[in-house]
């Protein structure tokens, strides 16, 4: 089996520096680590990429498509405003698992529309860390572990 990528978009990581309550207290090690543990258990081994550049997300997830099993993805911002993102997400064959930690909906009005989860398979929010969780065991489910 080819490992699943988690990915993490702009900002993200400062998680557990600034705005706990929004976004928790754990860093974005601590959050990766959890979700590449839960993988492991199913027998999934995880490689993570955390960039600040869309191009450089256009290029992991590309990455992912061609030598992964999976995508994990948290955009950040970039789910409001990439259509690269969106592209390159459709262009892959492996399934897609969206992930915001805080509740997109319950936020600015601007966060409500996700152009990554026109090509997601799945799309949790608001559970902060426990979501990743909740898209390991859901990509595990998809690839029939
Ligand atoms: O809830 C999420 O996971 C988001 O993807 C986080 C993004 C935000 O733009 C999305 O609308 C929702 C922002 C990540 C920034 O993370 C920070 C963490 C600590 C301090 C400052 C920013």
């Amino acid at each position: 089996m080819h490992p699943a990528y988690i990915l993490s978009g702009p900002n993200l990581n400062l998680l557990g520096t600034r705005e706990p309550d929004v976004y928790g207290t754990q860093s974005l090690a601590d959050i990766e680590a959890l979700c590449a543990a839960r993988l492991r258990e199913q027998g999934i081994e995880a490689i993570t990429r955390q960039s600040n550049h869309e191009g450089a997300l256009v290029d992991a997830v590309q990455e992912a498509g061609r030598e992964g099993c999976g995508i994990i993805i948290n955009a950040g911002a970039y789910s409001h405003t990439s259509i690269a993102l969106l592209d390159a997400v459709q262009a892959v064959n492996v399934p897609v698992i969206e992930v915001h930690l805080s509740n997109i909906f319950k936020r600015d009005e601007f966060r409500h529309h996700s152009y990554v989860s026109l090509g997601a398979d799945g799309v949790i929010c608001g559970l902060g860390a426990t979501g990743y969780i909740c898209a390991a065991d859901a990509l595990a489910n998809m690839l029939g572990r």
